[in-house]
């Protein structure tokens, strides 16, 4: 092993700004609103406000999926929050998720307002609303909570873990690489097996757990998030590969994929959703070119 500097931990640990990597701009050991900021409310009873990381993306994932299926109630305004401009811990947001975390929704449909806060509850609660993407049968409906409770644990080790040593931390250290790289390689094998007898991660039916499972997994093996692909051999989880392609390639998912985007492509952006149309018309390559 390469020798990396020794650090002794002082007997009370101090909150260093300038030492939380890419993102010590946002990174604070307390919780709670720094500023007063309200969401802004939109048409729709189901009102998102997010950003297109995988954590985001599960939802969007969701809503565009059930609008597919006709569940017109799954109409939903989605309005970007910029983590790293820190409007996750505006008041409002905090209202709505005290975690200040991305996604969080508002469901305004009943005699109070709703909040939803975790990805993983989010698509549960969405699941049920609406009775789709999650089976009904006792067996099959647990194989897919199993999953989806699979990610909610796992991704950070993914997330958290690997892709912040091996991407964003201020330098490179081996022990924290290895130890989560061979993590993520584990878990890229749970997954690669249990695919291997399954069309879907739960089964036969596409469900919640594909959609909170696809946006991490899905993103390392096509190579979109951390550029790891080649060090993690992400090409030999080859029922992995099979399933990301297939999921990839739904309409839904690529419309999903879009909302809350601000970061890649202009014409993949749609920074906000308020209405099916805006896919055609209001992504940012137009609206720039509108300008
Ligand atoms: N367990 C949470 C994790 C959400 C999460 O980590 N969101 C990130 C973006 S992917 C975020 O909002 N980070 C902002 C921050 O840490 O201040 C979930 O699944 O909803």
């Amino acid at each position: 092993m390469t020798d990396t500097p020794e650090y002794t931990p002082p007997r009370v640990w101090k909150w260093d700004q300038e030492n939380g990597g890419q993102f010590a701009n946002i990174n604070r050991p307390i919780a709670g609103a720094t500023h007063e900021k309200e969401l802004q409310v939109g048409k729709h009873p189901l009102q998102l406000y997010s950003l297109a990381t995988p954590n985001g993306v599960k939802v969007t994932v969701m809503l565009e999926e059930l609008l597919a299926l006709g569940h017109t109630g799954a109409e939903y305004d989605a309005w970007l929050i910029r983590i790293n401009e820190g409007d996750q811990f505006g008041s409002g947001f905090v209202a709505a998720n005290p975690n200040s975390k991305i996604p969080a929704l508002m469901d305004h449909s009943g005699e109070k307002p709703v909040r939803v806060f975790e990805s993983g509850s989010i698509l549960l609660y969405l699941a049920e609303k609406f009775g789709a993407f999650l089976p009904t049968d006792p067996a099959a409906r647990t194989e897919c909570l199993n999953w989806l409770f699979w990610q909610m644990g796992s991704a950070p080790y993914l997330g958290g873990g690997f892709g912040h040593f091996y991407a964003y931390a201020p330098f490179k250290m081996e022990y924290p690489i290895d130890r989560f790289a061979m993590e993520v390689k584990r878990q890229l094998d749970v997954l690669d097996r249990q695919l291997a007898e399954h069309r879907y991660i739960a089964g036969d039916e596409y469900t919640i757990a594909d959609m909170a499972i696809f946006p991490w997994y899905g993103a390392l093996v096509s190579n979109l998030v951390y550029s790891a692909s080649e060090f993690l051999e992400t090409h030999t989880y080859k029922n992995v590969v099979r399933w990301t392609d297939e999921l990839a390639a739904r309409d839904a998912v690529k419309r999903g994929k879009m909302v809350n985007r601000a970061f890649g492509d202009l014409e993949t952006q749609l920074h906000e959703r308020h209405d099916a149309s805006d896919f055609e018309t209001k992504t940012q390559d137009k609206l720039e070119a509108a300008e």
